[in-house]
């Protein structure tokens, strides 16, 4: 595939922990005429020429936490610079949370060494440096770690069914950090939608922020 770079006019990054309900927002704008949606692409992290890096980061984090993030942080390059033939590209995720959120937090944690976490660091600096690869704005869907445990049990993916709680804990500090702090590490402004309503209170938000969502404006 040709990496063309990123034609569209507003670029959104869809942000919030683990089952927070990135998907289902970018399902709800993907409808819209003048936006194109890319989801995460958890499918191909769960085979790479037939190695599932999502389970094996799971199973054994000291191993594989720098192997898969390194594979998330290029299939992020890709969204970040894959064409974009409408005014509104919104994307699920970004290289930024996997570097200020995952890969800070496998890092405090142990579980990547200082040497994973520095060559990954370098290679994220050169890509931010270098490439295309600018955000206009960041919805943050804001959720407490216990509603999610109990979303994430409810929906089942296999790689995740052993997440502790504390795991969700901490990347929700660290996303409340990157997100809502005074941090000079963030690469556009920030919309925050409470996100531990039900479903239909989601989509009625997603109505009311429709045109913050889709340029910025209120
Ligand atoms: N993941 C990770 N490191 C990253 C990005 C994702 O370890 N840099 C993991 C966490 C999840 C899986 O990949 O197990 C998918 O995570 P997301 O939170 O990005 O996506 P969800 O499918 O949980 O999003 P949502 O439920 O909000 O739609």
């Amino acid at each position: 595939m040709l990496l063309k770079g990123n034609k569209a006019r507003f670029t959104v990054c869809v942000e919030g922990n683990i089952g927070s309900g990135k998907s289902t927002l970018l399902n709800h704008f993907s409808k819209f005429n003048d936006v194109e949606a890319f989801q995460e692409p958890v499918q191909k992290w769960q085979d790479v020429r037939g190695n599932n890096l999502l389970a094996l980061m799971y199973e054994d984090p000291m191993r594989w936490a720098h192997t898969f993030q390194a594979y998330v942080q290029m299939t992020m390059v890709e969204q970040h610079l894959h064409p974009c033939s409408t005014p509104v590209k919104l994307l699920e995720r970004s290289l930024y949370s996997g570097r200020y959120c995952f890969v800070e937090n496998l890092y405090r944690s142990g579980k990547m060494t200082n040497a994973e976490y520095t060559v990954y660091c370098e290679w994220f600096k050169i890509i931010t440096q270098n490439l295309d690869v600018g955000v206009d704005l960041i919805v943050y869907l804001q959720t407490d770690p216990e509603v999610l445990h109990t979303r994430i049990k409810e929906r089942a993916r296999s790689e995740e069914q052993a997440i502790p709680f504390q795991y969700l804990s901490d990347l929700h500090t660290l996303h409340e950090e990157w997100l809502m702090g005074p941090s000079s590490s963030l690469p556009a402004p920030v919309l925050v939608l409470d996100a531990n309503d039900t479903l239909p209170n989601m989509y009625k938000k997603f109505e009311e922020h429709t045109s913050e969502i889709l340029s910025g404006k209120l």
